[in-house]
């Protein structure tokens, strides 16, 4: 008996390994039928998907911060977008991993009519650990720009540790959509996320849609409040945008078949 008990014991161990970060309790995404977790790639992008730290071109790497006020509780909000962190070779072998390792449906997960693209779960550290290293030198600033911007968060009191390893790619088909919602936070033992990064993997053109929008409250000339799109982010293949969990955003339709994103969150330590 105390043996069945012990390999019950570590089976349960290396489950809980296995998933790495573990969504919040609190889940303020809407539409959400289930976060039941998925497959998960766990030997990551292989081989390793990124140039070593020698051979890519920090200078390469630029930022701007987006600014929109938010009637609605007041608040100037920032988002970070970052451009050349990813190299289009980089993207395209991303991209050629995840077709060749196949994405897994969210139906029966997800309502489709609030987000239908379909997912793969990739647990990198090593991807992660280089990418942080190239973005951290412009996250440092905004970090302090939503310092002074945004009273309420008190981003200074805790230290920046890098990004969730859980690397989620979507892929959205023709008619994709991901209706409005702020994101959920990840959380274990010794960190919690407080920032979504999400870097594109492919472009989009305008005029197909697919742009992820940035909501705030308006009031009109009645004084009647107005949820209205505030900025937006076009994707373009490796471009990355940074911002708290609890904008409201979404993936506009576009009725491209393909645009594909890749999910991580910035870490701060308990
Ligand atoms: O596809 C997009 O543009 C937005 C994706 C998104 O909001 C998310 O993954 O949380």
């Amino acid at each position: 008996m105390a043996a069945v008990l012990a390999l019950f014991a570590l089976w349960i161990n290396s489950l809980l390994h296995q998933e790495g970060m573990s969504k919040a309790a609190s889940d303020t995404e809407t539409g959400v039928l289930s976060t039941k977790e998925g497959r998960v790639i766990t030997t990551g992008f292989s081989p390793s998907v990124l140039s070593s730290e020698e051979e890519f071109d920090q200078d390469s790497v630029s930022s701007e911060v987006i600014t929109y006020v938010d009637e609605g509780d007041g608040a100037t909000k920032s988002l970070l977008v970052i451009r050349g962190s990813l190299t289009r070779e980089e993207v395209t072998s991303m991209i050629s991993f995840c077709e060749e390792t196949g994405y897994d449906s969210l139906i029966g997960v997800y309502d489709p009519s609030y987000r239908n693209n379909s997912r793969l779960m990739v647990q990198d550290e090593g991807f992660c650990e280089r990418w942080y290293r190239r973005l951290l030198p412009h996250v440092v600033p905004y970090q302090q720009h939503l310092n002074s911007m945004e009273e309420r968060n008190k981003w200074s009191e805790s230290e920046m540790v890098g990004l969730n390893p859980r690397l989620r790619i979507c892929k959205y088909p023709a008619s994709g959509v991901f209706k409005t919602h702020s994101d959920s936070a990840v959380s274990n033992e010794t960190s919690y996320s407080r920032l979504t990064c999400m870097a594109y993997l492919t472009d989009v053109p305008e005029e197909q849609g697919g742009a992820t929008r940035f909501y705030g409250f308006e009031a009109n000339a009645y004084g009647e409040w107005k949820n209205t799109v505030k900025a937006k982010v076009q994707p373009s293949a490796g471009l990355v945008v940074i911002f708290p969990h609890e904008y409201k955003h979404d993936g506009q339709e576009t009725n491209i078949d393909g645009k594909i994103i890749l999910r991580s969150d910035v870490l701060f330590a308990r």
